[in-house]
């Protein structure tokens, strides 16, 4: 199924095609360029295809050894790229493709995520971290590379939202009470303000 509609996609979107990486694998596309969140989501549909979301543990795995074998493995905490999980006003994260909540099937937030920092972080971006990969929500406004797939065959669909400006607005809701990350030093532990943090990468 997923060969016979990536090769329609191919087919109609070749043209577009050339803004991804080109790999022998049709199901998921890594962006050359880094755009904001909104940017982003309208690439991947002029392409024909969608922001990735991921939902069940499979899809980790099969994410994961895409970007391994064709070397696009995040190198560091800022080159992340851009998934299809917002945080809408109500606070919680969704899926803007299929319209379900974030972290029902699989949970995969890095430790510390979603922080949220300065109540603007509503986009959701795979990064790597202390060698892990996996979820961080950084600020909509930032470019970031980002990872297209084909359109979810079957399961939910999201109707998309009118306006996304309230992606680059506060949102205090689900705000964490004296938030603080933990640091691997010594035996103590030295906590950070997610604010000191960011103090080097204003948005
Ligand atoms: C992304 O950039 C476009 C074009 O500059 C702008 O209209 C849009 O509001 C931006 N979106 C976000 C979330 O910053
Ligand atoms: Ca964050």
């Amino acid at each position: 199924m997923y060969k016979v509609v990536s090769i329609l996609i191919i087919a109609t979107f070749g043209v577009c095609l050339g803004e991804f990486v080109e790999t022998p694998d049709k199901i998921y596309f890594a962006s050359k360029e880094a755009l904001n969140w909104t940017e982003a989501k309208k690439a991947c549909e002029e392409a024909g295809l969608e922001l990735v979301s991921l939902i069940h543990e499979s899809e980790k795995a099969a994410l994961e050894s895409f970007l391994r074998e064709y070397k696009l493995v995040p190198e560091d905490v800022w080159s992340g790229y851009w998934l299809a999980g917002i945080r809408h006003p109500d606070g919680k994260f969704y899926w803007d493709t299929t319209g379900t909540k974030v972290g029902e099937g699989l949970n995969d937030w890095l430790v510390g995520e979603p922080s949220n920092a300065y109540y603007k972080e509503h986009c959701m971006e795979l990064k790597q971290d202390l060698g892990q990969m996996g979820w961080n929500d950084y600020f909509c406004v930032e470019g970031r590379k980002y990872l297209c797939q084909v359109p979810r065959p079957e399961g939910p669909r999201g109707e998309g939202l009118r306006d996304y400006n309230f992606l680059a607005e506060e949102n205090r809701l689900n705000e964490r009470q004296n938030y603080r990350v933990p640091m691997p030093f010594d035996n103590g532990i030295i906590y950070l303000d997610a604010s000191e943090i960011f103090i080097n990468k204003p948005f």
